[in-house]
């Protein structure tokens, strides 16, 4: 995996407004099936759970008895809903997903470092690659 690739990526979505907004309206426009504005806690979890399909969570696809994962929505809702309305606009998607970018920067910054320490291995001890900060 390219990491300084995916890190440019993911830099370029986030300091170009336009461009987070235009991602931020085509994630959301693809969850809000009934185009009524809002996200409804039903959109969101059908949402997150087509996305846990399409990834390698298959053996774990939700079921009705699945619990645990129906939690899982729950959590991510209420984290989305920050004004806990029961509703998701398109302002708070945007917020959680800049976190969430920035996550998964930060995530693929420490990868990449473990992946050159592994390469590289003993003798730059205590070099570590400087995490951006935001
Ligand atoms: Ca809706």
């Amino acid at each position: 995996m390219d990491f300084t690739k995916a890190i440019d990526n993911l830099h370029r979505i986030l300091t170009n407004e336009e461009r987070f907004a235009e991602i931020t309206k085509s994630i959301f426009d693809a969850i809000d099936t009934d185009n009524s504005g809002t996200l409804e806690k039903d959109e969101v979890m059908q949402f997150i759970k087509d996305l846990l399909k399409g990834m390698q969570f298959d053996n774990v696809a939700p079921t009705e008895e699945n619990a645990p994962l129906d939690d899982r929505y729950r959590q991510v809702f209420q984290i989305l809903d920050e004004n806990e309305s029961g509703e998701i606009t398109l302002d708070e998607l945007g917020k959680f997903l800049r976190e969430l970018f920035k996550e998964q920067i930060q995530e693929l910054q420490e990868n990449q470092e473990r992946e050159h320490l592994r390469q590289h291995g003993a003798g730059i001890n205590g070099v570590s690659i400087q995490r951006n900060s935001f």
